[in-house]
């Protein structure tokens, strides 16, 4: 068992308010890809309390924890280090939950995706996006389209985002491109041709 009943209530006990709900949320709606996209429920069910652990810390708190795990930022996350949650996050699930790699490395770009995402890096940044307590504007066209296909659902939400990101003026990560352009090359589309 990868989680059992008190480790849990231990992760849990980490989480304080809206994020407390909001792993929550996202710990039922992985579970839920999983078994719709064939997934493992028990990982994506733990990626999903542990995926925003470290997401309260202060900038240098975040920097702080990238010295001390070997996380090298780059120059996007050295700007934005609170984008740097995901990767802090999948070290402490690895170093103090012994969570096996593929976990880690969900938890790790949940915020960005990346080249060659696996099913369940797929069902978290899914889940971490359509969960119950999401509500802006385009979230019920992502939940939507995760009943129906987990791909078209998942360049949907990069579709909002980059938009979004553009809209503000904001610096594009490396790895949200490359998750994006990989989906592109694949020939995913969510628009109904
Ligand atoms: O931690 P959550 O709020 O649950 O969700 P998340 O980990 O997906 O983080 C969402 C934030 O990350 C949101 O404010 C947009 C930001 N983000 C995602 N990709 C990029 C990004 N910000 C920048 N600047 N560049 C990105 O490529
Ligand atoms: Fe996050
Ligand atoms: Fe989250």
């Amino acid at each position: 068992m990868l989680c059992n009943e008190e480790m849990r209530k231990g992760i849990l006990s980490r989480l304080k308010g809206y994020r407390y709900q909001h792993s929550l949320g996202v710990e039922r709606a992985a579970v839920w890809l999983a078994g719709k996209y064939g997934g493992d429920p028990e990982k994506a069910a733990v990626a999903g309390i542990l995926h925003d652990i470290t997401k309260h810390l202060s900038p240098q708190e975040q920097l702080n924890l990238c010295e001390k795990y070997g996380i090298i930022p780059c120059t996007v996350e050295k700007s934005e280090p609170k984008m740097l949650h995901g990767k802090t996050a999948a070290a402490i699930a690895r170093e103090e939950y012994g969570m096996p790699e593929d976990v880690c490395t969900a938890i790790a770009c949940h915020t960005t995706g990346r080249h060659g995402m696996t099913l369940l890096d797929k069902i978290l940044y899914l889940a971490d996006y359509i969960e119950e307590t999401r509500d802006f504007p385009g979230v019920e066209k992502a939940r939507e389209l995760a009943k129906v296909d987990i791909d078209r659902a998942l360049l949907y939400c990069y579709d909002q985002t980059l938009t979004e990101l553009v809209a503000r003026g904001k610096l594009i990560h490396s790895d949200t491109i490359a998750a994006y352009n990989d989906m592109i090359r694949q020939g995913v589309r969510w628009r109904d041709e």
